[in-house]
């Protein structure tokens, strides 16, 4: 059987959850669409994260790679384009402040995603999910690790699906930080099983 890496965040800034570990959790260790699910949590660390998604991938020797990330403030769930070679953004958990550095100093400026991010966005829709590709993963963690994932790829010249999905905040975090788009913590799995239902098609 096949396997999939699925990886989510520990919470990060003032978010004292993050929906992202939930999915992983319920996912960890289903079979959907042919893909066994392993599921790792990362750091919100610019020192460490980019090792431990690299790390997992070289345990787990996974045939597909899925990264899911909170992006409080968007009502869909977003498939990213691209990743970008920058680090950038608000103190992370262990107060690394980084200010517009290049990820891999001579890597390139961006990695698309090999996700089939058209597919994923028409599936979902067709089940009523809102969903859009996205085509800024921003510069914080989640695009720090959607970069060093397909950077190491590219560079071992491996072929595989891999990339990142945003998703918005569940409704348990919505009443913690008010005044945000919120989804059922259900729905918000339902979702990402649906895309991994949508890999290789
Ligand atoms: N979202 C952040 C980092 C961790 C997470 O879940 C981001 O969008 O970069």
């Amino acid at each position: 059987m096949k396997k999939l890496l699925i990886t989510g965040f520990e919470p990060f800034l003032h978010f004292k959850t993050n929906p992202t570990m939930k999915i992983v959790e319920e996912l960890n260790g289903k079979e959907i669409n042919g893909y066994h699910i392993h599921g790792r949590i990362l750091e919100v660390d610019f020192s460490k994260s980019g090792k431990q998604i690299l790390d997992c991938w070289n345990e787990i020797q996974p045939d597909a790679v899925i990264s899911l990330g909170l992006a409080a403030g968007r009502s869909a769930i977003t498939p990213e384009r691209i990743a970008i070679n920058c680090n950038d953004g608000e103190q992370d958990n262990s107060g690394n402040l980084p200010s517009g550095e290049k990820i891999i100093e001579d890597g390139p400026d961006g990695l698309f995603s090999t996700l089939p991010i058209r597919s994923m966005v028409n599936r979902l829709k067709e089940e009523n999910y809102p969903a859009a590709i996205s085509n800024s993963a921003g510069a914080y963690l989640c695009n720090h690790v959607m970069y060093q994932i397909l950077f190491m790829l590219k560079q071992n010249e491996l072929k595989m699906p891999a990339g990142f999905i945003h998703i918005p905040a569940s409704h348990e975090l919505a009443v913690q930080i008010g005044k945000a788009p919120s989804w059922s913590q259900d729905d918000l799995t339902q979702a990402i099983r649906i895309c991994i239902e949508t890999l290789d098609t």
